[in-house]
């Protein structure tokens, strides 16, 4: 079968819809898929390169930084910031906002990314992935300032993620709904393979790190307890399911429903996982397909990063899930 629906064509036919489009959002996103396809081959190919190991430096976040995180990093700082597209970049691996020389006084839009999610699990085989998301500058007259990253979720212009496990998958959105892709190696393109993603209203898996209940509110011990319970579906309990890849964990659950949580605990009092391109991005996908995404009392997608690493708690999947989750955690239905 001859693949006509790549995910450049796609996105170049998703444009001609907006007859003003000036074509720079499906340029980017065009420039973010090569950056995803040269990762995916670094990541299937750095076992025998024996690109597995430690940089022997610590991020930002106090994590140890692997040699892949550094190399998918750079991967995309230097094909995006030559793009002449971005006014600046944020990535997980850098303290600082990065400013290209070729970028800074052009483009409409900022981009936030972690290049590598889930790369403690590398050395496993265990999938990672890349998530990213896209704002417009606040003020398009100007340069590029660190406080265009400052802005709600319910303003990204498009977000996405790529996963690097059996196959490699590709699925975004610009705001009119969630679009599925999965790279074809024989050919090198990502081929349309999931139109219109939609959450199921309720699912039958829960996702958390239990090894953290020591740490939960009593409050969220008692939602996941709840899971649990013999008449919890109507097949019995959940199932749970926690690969600790945030991507791969996320991908089940938008194409499965059911539920991802990792709330706020004693020892990660602001939550694990970052706001600005873990969750914002994640909760604008799961919100397109129908799904919720909250920080415990908050829609993921209202809040304003302070810092561009901020941390935040995510509760996100099916609707019937996340609102048992306000509902047994906060006491609100909202
Ligand atoms: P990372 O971006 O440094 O890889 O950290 C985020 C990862 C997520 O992929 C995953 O869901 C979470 O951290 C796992 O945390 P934990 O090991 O505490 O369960
Ligand atoms: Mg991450």
């Amino acid at each position: 079968m001859i693949p006509t629906q790549t995910l450049s064509r796609f996105i170049h036919a998703q444009r001609r819809r907006y007859p003003d489009s000036t074509g720079e959002l499906s340029d980017l996103l065009v420039s973010i898929s090569l950056g995803v396809k040269l990762i995916s081959q670094m990541v299937a190919t750095a076992g025998f390169k024996g690109l597995h190991g430690y940089t022997g430096e610590t991020n930002v976040h106090g994590d140890e930084v692997k040699v892949l995180d550094e190399e998918a990093d750079e991967v995309l700082v230097e094909l995006l910031g030559s793009s002449g597209h971005f006014g600046l970049l944020v990535s997980e691996e850098r303290d600082s906002v990065i400013s290209t020389d070729a970028t800074h006084n052009e483009g409409k839009y900022v981009l936030a990314f972690d290049p590598l999610d889930g790369s403690s699990n590398i050395g496993s085989s265990i999938p990672t992935g890349t998530i990213f998301c896209i704002f417009r500058k606040k003020d398009e007259s100007r340069s590029a300032i660190n406080d265009d990253f400052c802005q709600p979720g319910t303003n990204i212009v498009a977000a996405g993620y790529s996963v690097y496990g059996a196959k490699t998958s590709f699925v975004y959105s610009t705001g009119s709904g969630v679009h599925g892709f999965t790279l074809d190696p024989s050919i090198g393109e990502f081929v349309l393979t999931d139109h219109d993603i939609k959450v199921p209203e309720r699912g039958t898996i829960y996702s958390v790190n239990e090894g953290n209940t020591a740490f939960w509110d009593e409050r969220v011990k008692e939602y996941v307890e709840s899971l649990k319970r013999h008449d919890a579906t109507a097949k019995g309990p959940y199932t749970g399911r926690y690969v600790g890849s945030l991507v791969a964990d996320f991908d089940r659950t938008l194409r499965k429903g059911g539920v991802f949580l990792y709330p706020v605990d004693a020892k990660r009092p602001l939550g694990r996982l970052r706001l600005l391109y873990e969750c914002m991005p994640l909760a604008f996908i799961m919100e397109q397909a129908g799904g919720a995404a909250i920080n415990g009392p908050d829609r993921v997608s209202e809040l304003v990063p302070s810092d561009i690493h901020q941390r935040s708690a995510l509760i996100t999947g099916s609707p019937h899930e996340v609102n048992a989750y306000r509902s047994i955690v906060h006491g609100s239905t909202r």
